[in-house]
């Protein structure tokens, strides 16, 4: 009798490739490939079905890192390599990585359309608020009045929220995590493997060299708990270091606000409770910013639909055959006026 021996189970190690890592040392991306590779070997998904596709910057090394197919492209253009990948061979599980500035500046447009189109891949952007592969210049998510080498009086634009711009493309899965959780980050990039259609991530990732500490309002160990709140579908919306204070929509308004339990009569019954479905609550919550309000991160939208952008690929060329028939392209490109060049 043959005897199968089933696959031994993958580990990180073998989503490691051979490429010497060129960030800065005490880079954040290095803690989130840590988490990537992690997530993929606790997933089981297969390195031959597996891609990677990234523009430029130094987020967009990461396809070198990884032992798995990859694509480092052009600058913002990722977005429409996946998609060409995705509709070639659906079977792939894609993954794209980018930077606040790759995605938000060059490649807004194009990032607006995968999210939009929902194609069915995980979308990570790793939010620096800086460009850092080209030295510092400020970037589409930087605060109003970052000093850098384009702003050097400061700069006077107002910034961007990532998660706000994926909800308002219509992103029907967006997630942040912290590029120091290295426990959150996994379970949050599960959720994003599992959604079909187009999963938005935004992870807040810490450029020591040209923009250290810009996250620390919310980060800095001793404030974080007090700074930050996970968001559990069905749990209440509740955080702080004594896990005592709450969000609740303030009375006579259609604003959030934190209230501590125990304080003015206030309950747990008051407390909102996270439903990640809920797109008005989703908006809310991706507002929020400290010193008021902690800074939300977790599954904050996933609003599952039940075909994709594939499937929806699939029904156009069998409607198009029973309406018309079969397509003839030789007939369809001698037809009507042509001419010939002397
Ligand atoms: C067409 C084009 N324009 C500009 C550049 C220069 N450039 C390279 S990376 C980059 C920005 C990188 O910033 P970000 O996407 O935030 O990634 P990070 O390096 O911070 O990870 C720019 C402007 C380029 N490579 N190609």
């Amino acid at each position: 009798m043959n005897v199968v021996t089933p696959p031994a189970a993958l580990t990180p190690k073998d989503f490691t490739s051979d490429q010497e890592v060129r960030w800065c040392p005490g880079c954040g991306d290095y803690a989130i490939l840590k988490s990537v590779r992690a997530t993929l070997a606790e997933l089981g998904v297969e390195p031959r079905n597996t891609v990677f596709v990234s523009g430029i910057g130094c987020a967009a090394r990461f396809p070198y890192y990884m032992e798995t197919y990859g694509f480092h492209t052009i600058h913002g253009r990722a977005p429409a390599i996946a998609t060409g990948l995705k509709i070639a061979n659906p079977e792939l599980d894609i993954w794209v990585v980018s930077g606040d500035g790759d995605s938000l500046s060059i490649g807004g447009n194009h990032l607006l359309h995968v999210l939009r189109r929902d194609v069915d891949l995980q979308f990570l952007l790793f939010n620096n608020e800086i460009y850092g592969l080209t030295k510092g210049q400020y970037s589409p998510t930087s605060k109003r009045g970052t000093r850098s080498p384009s702003t050097p009086a400061g700069s006077i634009d107002n910034p961007v929220s990532a998660a706000s711009f994926a909800l308002g493309c219509g992103s029907r899965f967006v997630a942040r995590s912290i590029d120091t959780l290295q426990k959150h980050m996994p379970t949050v990039l599960k959720r994003a493997h599992q959604h079909r259609g187009a999963s938005f991530v935004e992870i807040f990732q810490n450029c020591i060299v040209y923009n250290d500490g810009t996250f620390n309002r919310f980060t800095e160990r001793d404030i974080a708990a007090d700074n930050q709140i996970d968001v559990v579908h069905g749990e209440p919306l509740i955080f702080g270091a004594d896990r005592n204070k709450g969000l609740r929509v303030r009375p006579g308004s259609l604003a959030l606000e934190v209230v501590t339990l125990g304080e003015n009569g206030i309950g747990m019954d008051d407390i909102l409770v996270h439903d990640e479905t809920d797109r008005i609550l989703a908006t809310m919550l991706v507002a929020m910013d400290p010193p008021e309000f902690p800074v939300a991160i977790g599954v904050i939208y996933c609003n599952p639909a039940e075909s994709s952008y594939i499937d929806h690929m699939r029904t156009v060329p069998a409607a198009r055959d029973s309406s018309q028939g079969k397509g003839d392209i030789n007939a369809l490109l001698r037809k009507g006026h042509t001419w010939t060049v002397g």
